[in-house]
């Protein structure tokens, strides 16, 4: 049992009290760990409130004041938290508990990983280790005794420096970490295990010799190749970009294969899911070695961008999580194709980030209430906060948004602030006020821009009225005009050429008249240039203007954008009338673009259809069965219309990809590529031996799962051979499993529900690893739309049944998966009524945890 009453933003009181050194001594056994928590406390200012300490989930020992253990007369222990009084002003305070981290399935605080302990406190999990001080503000410097068995656990590890090692008796030994650095215990780490290390150092602008570890089950060591080089480009990039470099003399990185989230920035030393590290060239996709980079990037920079300086409250926790994956984006865009990566993080906001934004869970990027603030790692903080950072970017320009860093860490370096603190150092280094841009933080819902346009010849003036809407809802009933930078490209015809003229103008008011002069003919406009600002736009262009902008634009998003545009109006027209006749001019469109020479990892991503989630999260109260046969119609009109030029492209990329010097961004664009051509080509009949020679070929992952999502997809008749072959191949690399959990999760077939109870039973699943769990389930709800969405409310039922289990076993892992039917509202009956029976099943589950309740209530009380 957990508190269960809201916190809100408006309530935030500094603490009373602050903890100068905390020192631990925890002595690791799998049910019985105790932990020692010695700490110096001072009061802050003049009061005489109570000391309170949260603390959940552990058996208090005892409590030691300046050396006189109390009497449980002398304190108030509850389910949440140890309340004492003192008159003392500075004092030690010294409390022993016990936990049993093997019986910790929430995997929040200490757990076990198979044989390893490990920790994760973010957001609220220290509070499961010791009774503390468990916020953000309250900084202290960390001294960490860990003591275990010397055979099973060789590797004893925590934040900062090792200070002082030793042999025990009982065949144990201890190991003793000093963290300089003054922290909130949010970024506290212990694992203890035995492991693989693979070692190598880096050296930073100021010529100091860091030593970077990184620690893997045995047997994997060559898979840590890809992370280590990884973390050695993010160490170099970010003194390069930011002038940051790194502060202690050991950066550390675990991989386990127990973890709720991708991993976890604690300082010196991160803790990642294994899926975030481990990689060859047989195991892992494409994808994976992009994601892998990213996350190991992600974590790094979080070193400066929240760990030196931190969230005052974590209602803030866009200040550093924004702002760093803003950071990563960045990262990524300079390691790869910029058009690329701008075009992927696009696709996660259009297809997830704007469908939150205007379900149940709606809130800004810094919210204003939170129950479970593990509810609150969102894609809106994240995404949408990157992208409020990247407006920033384009607004302050790079070099001053620059200054504007280097101010917010002068300033701020060893503090805990808020978002406004950064806006603030911004605006300060700048001098360009920020005051309305604020708004963003405190306004929820995805703004929509409407769009005019008024052309006169006479005047030769070209002007473009924008409107701005955000929506209104329960508690957002007047929203105020944002700050919205908007980039555009404006392309005139000029003697048989194209002519392109970029501005970016600044949107502030409501509605707001741009004029531009120069203009003997109409123009058409390229909107959201390098997608500008998060926003949705409303404007009918015909599609003449958007063959002119997918052919002459200068911005590649935005010859991106206007093929999605085209191609979402297809869908569109297809959902609501089946019968729709899809013009033909695509065909000569995708041709163009199959022919033309731009990267082919760009080709790519302009021949992929919209997602049925962007497609869903564009029309209202959507029969989801529509939208799924939109998509397939008009998958099949390209296949059929395009089986040639596809058919050539194929054979062309895998021509290619025979020459053996090719760069790796050579190899896996023309993968990238061959791979969206087998998908078209895949359900046409003559062509299913394609899909077969590629599984049977295949000497790489990439290869392997695209030949078998096909089969899944299409269900073709040779899906479950194949899937036979790839199971007894990788049964025992866990990684690789989950995909084959996925995939089987995505056959399009009736058959899908009495598979997926089976796999439920396969000796390999369990609720009790996340990674299995959502490979299985999320898969499913997510990548099985035709039968997740079955009229039968079959896949529906199933979902929900899962996240009743997961209930107890993981309330994080189950809030996660609740998403696609706290969602319901956007669909047409009967699927709304039948996902809203399945919430309100969830609802009345005994012991419902916070997290799922949360969610429950809000979607259900709409
Ligand atoms: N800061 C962590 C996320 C913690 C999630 C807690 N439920 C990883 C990251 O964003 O880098
Ligand atoms: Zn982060």
């Amino acid at each position: 049992m957990t508190q269960s009453t809201s916190r809100f933003l408006a309530d935030y009181k500094p603490a009373f009290y602050t903890v100068h050194s905390i020192k631990l001594t925890v002595e690791l056994d799998d049910t019985q760990t105790q932990v020692t928590n010695e700490m110096s406390v001072s009061r802050q200012g003049e009061h005489n409130e109570p000391l309170v300490l949260d603390g959940e989930q552990q058996t208090l020992l005892s409590i030691t004041l300046n050396n006189n253990k109390l009497s449980p007369e002398q304190y108030t222990l509850s389910e949440n938290n140890v309340t004492l009084n003192t008159n003392e002003d500075s004092f030690t305070l010294t409390i022993v508990t016990q936990i049993d981290p093997e019986n910790n399935t929430s995997l929040e605080g200490l757990f076990k990983s198979g044989n390893a302990f490990c920790t994760q406190c973010e957001a609220e999990g220290f509070r499961r280790i010791s009774y503390y001080f468990d916020r953000p503000d309250v900084m202290s410097v960390f001294t960490t005794k860990i003591i275990a068995d010397k055979t099973l656990y060789p590797y004893l590890l925590s934040n900062g420096n090792k200070i002082e090692e030793g042999a025990l008796d009982n065949n144990k030994h201890f190991v003793t970490w000093h963290d300089p650095f003054p922290k909130p215990c949010y970024l506290f780490a212990l694992v203890a295990g035995d492991f693989d290390l693979l070692a190598d150092t880096f050296t930073t602008c100021s010529n100091r010799k860091v030593a970077l570890e990184i620690f893997v089950d045995k047997g994997n060591l060559h898979k840590a190749e890809h992370a280590m080089a990884s973390l050695k480009k993010s160490m170099q990039w970010d003194e390069e970009t930011f002038g940051l470099e790194y502060d202690l003399d050991i950066y550390m990185i675990v991989a386990v294969d127990f973890f709720n989230m991708g991993a976890m920035e604690n300082k010196g030393l991160n803790v990642f899911n294994s899926k975030y590290v481990l990689a060859d060239k047989n195991c892992a996709t494409d994808s994976d070695y992009f994601n892998i980079e990213a996350v190991i990037a992600h974590e790094y920079f979080h070193n400066w961008t929240g760990n030196r300086v931190t969230c005052r409250d974590w209602f803030q926790l866009s200040l550093k999580e924004g702002l760093t994956v803003f950071r990563d984006q960045q990262f990524s865009a300079d390691m790869h194709s910029s058009a690329v990566t701008r075009i992927q993080n696009v696709r996660v906001l259009r297809s997830q980030q704007f469908a939150e934004d205007a379900g149940p869970m709606s809130h800004p990027i810094r919210p204003e209430k939170v129950l479970e603030m593990n509810n609150f790692y969102t894609l809106t903080v994240y995404e949408k906060g990157a992208e409020v950072i990247r407006m920033l970017h384009t607004l302050l320009g790079k070099d001053n948004f620059r200054l504007g860093m280097d101010l917010y860490f002068k300033r701020f370096d060893g503090m805990a602030v808020t978002c406004d603190d950064f806006i603030n150092a911004m605006s300060d280094a700048s001098g360009k006020s920020l005051t309305q841009f604020k708004r963003w933080y405190s306004q929820s819902g995805t703004p929509t821009i409407s769009v005019s346009e008024h052309f006169d010849p006479e005047q030769a003036t070209y002007s473009l009225t924008l409107l701005q809407r955000s929506p209104v809802t329960k508690v957002q009933v007047a929203p105020d005009a944002l700050h919205i930078p908007i980039k555009i490209e404006l392309i005139t015809d000029s003697n048989e050429a194209k002519n392109v003229q970029e501005f970016m103008v600044e949107l502030t008011e409501e509605s707001q008249v741009f004029t531009f002069s120069g203009f003997e003919l109409k123009p058409t406009i390229a909107l959201l240039a390098d997608f500008s600002a998060p926003v949705k736009t409303d404007f009918e262009q015909t599609d003449e203007e958007l063959f002119t902008i997918i052919t002459s634009a200068k911005n590649s998003f935005c010859r991106w954008d206007a093929g999605q545009k085209l191609l979402m109006s297809y869908l569109k027209s297809l959902t609501l009338m089946p019968d729709f006749q899809i013009p033909t001019q695509l065909l000569t469109c995708f041709t163009d673009i199959l022919a033309s020479d731009e990267d082919p990892a760009f080709i790519a991503e302009q021949l992929i259809l919209p997602s049925f989630d962007e497609a869903a999260d564009m029309i209202d109260e959507v029969n989801p069965i529509a939208i799924v046969s939109a998509i397939e119609t008009l998958t099949l009109f390209i296949a059929q219309g395009l089986e040639q030029p596809l058919l050539d492209k194929l054979h062309y990329c895998k021509t290619i990809l025979q020459n053996n010097e090719l760069t790796e961004a050579e190899i896996t664009s023309n993968k990238a590529l061959k791979n969206i051509c087998l998908h078209y080509l895949a359900p046409l009949e003559q062509h299913t031996l394609l899909v077969e020679q590629q599984f049977d070929e295949s000497d790489n992952m990439t290869d392997s799962l695209a030949a078998l999502s096909c089969s899944a997809k299409y269900n073709l008749a040779i899906f479950t051979e194949q899937m036979q072959k790839f199971e007894s191949q990788w049964q025992d690399t866990a990684l690789v499993m989950d995909k084959y959990f996925s995939l089987s999760a995505s056959l399009v077939s009736e058959d899908i529900y009495r598979q997926l109870n089976n796999l439920t039973e396969h000796h390999l699943f369990s609720l009790k690893n996340p990674n299995r769990a959502r490979s299985l389930i999320g898969a499913f709800a997510m990548n099985n739309p035709k039968y997740f969405h079955h009229s039968s409310g079959q896949g529906y039922e199933f979902l929900a049944d899962k996240i009743a289990a997961l209930n107890t076993i993981n309330p994080q892992v189950a809030s996660r998966l609740i998403t696609p039917l706290i969602q319901f509202n956007s669909f047409a009956n009967p699927h709304k009524a039948l996902m809203k029976e399945q919430l309100v099943r969830l609802q009345n589950l005994p012991n419902l945890s916070n997290d799922l309740k949360e969610k429950l209530d809000a979607s259900l009380a709409i």
